[in-house]
């Protein structure tokens, strides 16, 4: 299908189009643009950049990795002035650094804002995608990538009668741009993920009653998040320059140090002693006190009964604190959380929790909430219920490849990829930090800064060897679906009915998404993949006589 833009919006004929202008999109445009000379355009469906920044402005909303290690690291320049405040950044100011960032490196003058993708067609025979979006933009590039992000597609509860509640509905992760006032008013949240314990304990203090519909419990911890003193920033630039090296040779990107202990090599009071340490400073961290947590039920569950001996510490109420305690699946299985002060907001009087598991939500009345044991009168709702993870923003618009086959079809037992980064039969497309890929399960920003440059080296290549049409193989996909299963096998992360494995949507396929064999290994397979000279990969000359991109 050819683009052709509705008048009144432009069209783009460019070497690349990615699609989405959060870290990862602004990564690959200044990456292809600035170091490869590539044309590059950026279409992003927010009104200004900042990708899951932009949208998730809740009240409390804060990265939970060190903020020196959740940045970019192609350039000293920008590490020389920026310098973060607090330890986990909040939102505003993640955002300030993505708006410093595109205006530093120039890049909002290839940026489209207000272009939601709603179709990516390849056309075979010119070799090249063509893309349409909502607004009547259009883009024409050779490349495809799509950086729309693991934890972008919203995922709304189908409440009956929603529709008919008089007060606001809120989610998390499409909160509105001017202030929200709760001053005083009755809230609903529903949720307790990691968004939902940020803005729980945030906003209680300020509301007149807060009712919280919780259907699973989580573990968390507490963040330990701090504002930066002047002797912890000038440290952390004495090192960061070893500091990065570790978190691009760590298999989580993170920086905490890997142990060899695991948690049954110690007797149980040391074992104590050193969760009573971790529990003091980790922070998201806790999960890899022992290196077998996630691997053995035994250790494990010396994790979680110290994280619910904690719960129980902190809820006055030894039944509210059993509610809140986790019991159905293993500790780190379903993304574990950090929090300040969470817990303990259920002590406050304004503050109710409502188990959803035992008594689940009917619909909704013009004044609040039913549940199968009551209702509850509310002026405001706030939906903390996450997202359609890792496929959802691949699949809401319909991208169609060779054949006319569409990704859905493709993915309809799950999504499949080669590196995470291609699928067969979809030649030139690129996805950043998506399914088969270890994104989710350490630091986003090291798998995101590797995707980039691994991808820019190909193109690189390929170009040069004027071969510029790339298609994953269907042998070399299939491997490494088979490899990424084999990862998680093992894990724990198979027992929890976790957005992981596709359980946070009815009827999405359950299967494991993201690469479980960590990114130091993940790395490593890539590296070897390049060396071979791109092993799994077919590569041809572009069709016709089109202009092959050729690298700076
Ligand atoms: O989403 P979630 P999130 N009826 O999917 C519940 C990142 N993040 O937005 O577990 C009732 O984790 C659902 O219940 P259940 C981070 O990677 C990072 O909180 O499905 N309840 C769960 O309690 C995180 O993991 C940061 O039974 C429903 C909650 O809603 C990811 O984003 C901050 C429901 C959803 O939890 C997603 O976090 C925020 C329904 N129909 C987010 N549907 C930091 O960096 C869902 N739920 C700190």
């Amino acid at each position: 299908m050819s683009a052709s833009p509705r008048p009144g919006t432009a069209h783009h004929d460019v070497d690349v189009v990615v699609v989405g202008a959060g870290f990862a999109g602004l990564a690959m445009l200044r990456e292809l643009r600035d170091e490869r000379g590539m044309s590059v355009r950026v279409l992003e469906a927010g009104d200004d950049v900042g990708g899951v920044w932009f949208w998730n402005r809740y009240p409390g909303a804060r990265c939970d990795v060190d903020s020196t290690d959740y940045s970019y690291t192609f350039s000293a320049e920008l590490d020389a002035e920026w310098d973060w405040s607090e330890r986990y950044a909040t939102q505003p100011e993640i955002l300030r650094y993505v708006h410093h960032v595109a205006d530093k490196f120039d890049l909002r003058r290839d940026i489209t804002t207000g272009a939601r993708v709603t179709r990516a067609d390849w056309d075979d025979a010119e070799g090249h995608w063509d893309v349409v979006c909502e607004d009547g933009t259009t883009a024409r590039g050779r490349y495809l990538v799509m950086a729309t992000g693991c934890l972008s597609a919203v995922k709304r509860p189908d409440i009956p009668g929603i529709e008919e509640f008089a007060g606001q509905v809120l989610h998390t992760a499409d909160w509105p741009r001017e202030p929200v006032d709760l001053a005083g008013k009755r809230v609903g949240v529903i949720g307790t993920g990691s968004s939902g314990i940020q803005v729980i304990p945030r906003i209680a203090p300020e509301v007149a009653e807060l009712v919280v519909f919780q259907r699973t419990p989580a573990f968390s911890v507490p963040a330990h998040h701090h504002v930066l003193s002047d002797a912890e920033r000038a440290a952390l630039r004495l090192t960061l320059a070893q500091r990065r090296e570790q978190l691009r040779s760590s298999p989580t990107g993170l920086s905490v140090p890997v142990t060899k202990r695991g948690a049954l090599d110690d007797d149980e009071q040391a074992r104590r002693a050193h969760y009573e340490e971790q529990w003091r400073t980790a922070g998201f961290g806790f999960l890899l006190a022992y290196n077998n947590l996630l691997v053995s039920h035994e250790a494990n569950a010396t994790a979680a009964d110290f994280i619910r001996s904690k719960i129980a510490e902190r809820v006055e109420d030894p039944e509210l604190a059993a509610k809140l305690s986790p019991s159905s699946y293993p500790y780190g299985a379903k993304r574990p959380c950090v929090d300040t002060g969470y817990y303990e907001t259920f002590n406050r009087e304004n503050v109710t929790l409502v188990d959803i598991a035992d008594a689940p939500i009917t619909g909704a009345t013009a004044t609040g909430l039913t549940t199968t044991a009551g209702s509850h009168d509310l002026d405001v709702v706030v939906l903390a219920t996450g997202f359609d993870a890792m496929t959802g923003s691949l699949l809401r618009p319909t991208i169609t490849g060779r054949d006319g086959v569409t990704l859905r079809e493709h993915w309809s037992g799950g999504p499949r990829t080669y590196l995470g980064l291609m699928t067969a039969g979809f030649p030139n497309m690129f996805v950043i930090a998506g399914p088969g890929s270890p994104s989710l399960l350490g630091n986003v920003m090291v798998s995101i800064e590797q995707h980039v440059d691994w991808v820019s080296a190909l193109l690189a290549d390929s170009a040069a060897a004027g071969t510029p049409v790339i298609e994953a193989t269907a042998e070399a996909e299939a491997g490494w679906v088979d490899h990424v299963n084999a990862a998680a096998a093992p894990t724990l992360y198979m027992e929890a009915a976790s957005y992981y494995l596709g359980a946070e949507v009815e009827g999405k396929p359950r299967v494991f998404m993201p690469y479980a064999g960590g990114l130091r290994r993940y790395r490593r397979e890539c590296d070897a993949v390049a060396a071979d000279g791109y092993t799994g990969f077919e590569r041809s000359p572009a069709p016709g006589d089109v202009r092959v991109p050729q690298p700076a």
